[in-house]
């Protein structure tokens, strides 16, 4: 079958310790490859963010989780360290706190909860989240610094990005609905809202759409009925934001998907049961702000909402990648630098997906851990009492 040229060649899970309360270790999915190592992070997983944050040569991973301790439930950012020998099974915990309701969870949340870079310049990558940040003193200590207005009880999208100051700013959404650029922890600009304020900022990417050489800034919110996103647009100096009508703010992933230079945007349908956005649709951009669909897709499966565009297959063109909780396979819809996948013009919606076997979960990434230039599978993983991060080495 077609889609055995595109299986892995190793297979590792992430090993992390289990908290008293979390689940136990249990073998891997049956589906996965006999040679995978079994170990797993009894907990759930945020999507991840990936960079050598020591310095030795190895990429290490950082991640969110959020275990369960009720009546409240305990926030911790996890370092797990490459190395040659044992790669990310010695693992670095910081606790941040915790969410006032249990029900509060790595789930529905963004696919860039974490982002990695030197806020404070002094040459070390530092972790950001829209909660804390994690300042690199160097030899793998850190300070963990608190935002002045915490977000509350969900982990939301962070960004970094090169403003008018010397060094980059970190960017977060809130749980009000406004956009925040902040120079240092304290020192914060609030973005004029949205139209509604009443719903936590759902997914944020921060890109330059309209290529003045300066960031701008793609959000949308949480609502079950809120179909619309907007744009803070640099050439607009981020005054009002712009609305894209009924593009889903679900989740965005961003890149030429049609290589004529301009980026474009792959954006979830909101709908009424937002847990399981039913179609994907693909807005082409106009270099100036402006996108129209180009492509309607329906989707791999359940809960998709933390989806993934990147060059799988490295040919050049973009292609798409998609988890669920009930299909224990990644969804690979390959680009040929006009569509993701196989389009046909007379259907509403393409279908068709290429699978690659995985696990069930609730997002997947592709980013290459093992620096060989193929992208990796990350899949937050679930079903059963197999939680937590699954990392297929391509
Ligand atoms: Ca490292
Ligand atoms: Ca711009
Ligand atoms: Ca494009
Ligand atoms: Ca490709």
């Amino acid at each position: 079958m077609k889609f055995f040229r595109y299986v892995t060649m190793s297979l590792l899970t992430v090993a992390f310790s289990a908290s008293a309360d979390s689940f136990p270790i249990r073998p891997m999915d049956r589906n996965l490859a006999a040679q995978s190592v079994k170990v797993l992070w009894g907990r759930p997983a945020s999507a991840i963010e990936a960079a050598d944050l020591d310095g030795d040569g190895f990429t290490d991973i950082a991640a969110m989780s959020v275990s369960s301790n009720e009546p409240t439930a305990d926030i911790d950012l996890f370092i797990a360290w490459g190395s040659a020998k044992t790669p990310w099974t010695k693992v670095t915990q910081f606790p941040m706190g915790h969410f006032l309701r249990v029900y509060s969870a790595t789930r529905d949340t963004s696919s860039r909860v974490i982002a990695i870079g030197d806020w404070d310049g002094n040459g070390l990558p530092d972790v950001l989240t829209s909660r804390g940040v994690l300042m690199n003193q160097g030899k793998r200590k850190f300070t963990m610094v608190a935002m002045a207005t915490p977000t509350s009880d969900i982990l939301l999208p962070v960004a970094l990005a090169k403003f008018a100051g010397p060094r980059p700013s970190l960017v977060r959404g809130r749980v009000d609905g406004r956009i925040e650029i902040c120079e240092t922890p304290t020192k914060c600009q609030v973005l004029t809202a949205t139209g509604i304020e009443t719903y936590y900022v759902k997914d944020m990417v921060v890109a330059d759409f309209d290529r003045d050489g300066k960031p701008d800034i793609l959000a949308g919110l949480r609502h079950d009925d809120h179909m619309n996103s907007y744009l803070w647009l640099s050439s607009n100096r981020w005054i009002k934001p712009s609305v894209i009508a009924n593009m889903g703010p679900v989740d965005y992933q961003v890149g030429d998907v049609n290589k004529d230079g301009l980026l474009d945007i792959v954006a979830q349908r909101t709908e009424s049961i937002s847990d399981f956005p039913s179609y994907t649709d693909l807005w082409l951009g106009d270099g100036r702000g402006n996108f129209a669909v180009g492509q309607t897709i329906y989707n791999h499966d359940n809960h998709n909402d933390a989806a993934y565009l990147a060059d799988y297959n490295k040919d050049g063109c973009l292609d798409y990648l998609q988890i669920g909780v009930d299909i224990p396979s990644v969804g690979l819809r390959l680009g040929n630098c006009r569509y993701l996948g196989d389009h046909d013009p007379t259907r509403p919606s393409d279908a068709g997906w290429q699978q690659v076997p995985a696990t069930g979960g609730i997002g997947v990434q592709c980013l290459d851990l093992n620096r060989n230039g193929s992208c990796d599978l990350i899949v937050r993983s679930v079903g059963g009492y197999e939680v937590g991060l699954t990392v297929i080495l391509r």
